[in-house]
């Protein structure tokens, strides 16, 4: 049962995002994949946010390019964490993704990561980190992660 529902507003987003599922892969978490645009499938959108929680999802990794707003609407939808990616891609590289998913207004959060490669990675990390809290297998996943970036530089 998938842990982690990865979600991207176009199927152009999906290079960009590849990191966050390799890196979920690697630390052995089960994720699903679904690219559902909050704008020009909506109704797609309310009924994934409904019904994560009891399809058995823990953490919701959204990510959407220019006015990015797949990560507040899903949170809109669903009590769960939801970790936002904001993708570069058009005349404004990335600031405008940044913009609409790091200034919800207060009420309903949503965790902003870095624009593009770099917040693709760091969500998954951050649902590693969530994750870990419940399932010590992940947890230790992680650690072993963390203590292995010791040697690197
Ligand atoms: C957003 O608009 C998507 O997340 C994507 O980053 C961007 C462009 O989408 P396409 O027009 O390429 O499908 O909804």
């Amino acid at each position: 049962m998938s842990l982690v529902g990865v979600v991207m507003g176009s199927k152009s987003d999906a290079e960009v995002m590849q990191p966050a599922l390799d890196i979920l892969k690697e630390l052995g978490i089960d994720y699903e994949v679904n690219v559902i645009s909050a704008h020009r499938t909506p109704e797609k959108a309310r009924q994934y946010g409904l019904e994560a929680r009891s399809r058995g999802i823990e953490v919701i990794i959204a990510a959407a390019g220019r006015a990015a707003h797949l990560p507040g609407v899903l949170a809109s939808w669903t009590t769960l964490p939801i970790i936002g990616v904001p993708l570069a891609g058009s005349e404004l590289k990335g600031i405008d993704a940044l913009y609409s998913i790091v200034q919800m207004p207060a009420g309903i959060p949503v965790a902003c990561m870095a624009v593009g490669a770099a917040g693709a990675k760091n969500a998954a990390y951050l649902a590693a980190e969530i994750l870990g809290l419940k399932y010590d297998k992940i947890r230790k996943a992680y650690e072993k992660y963390r203590s292995a970036l010791q040697g690197d530089r």
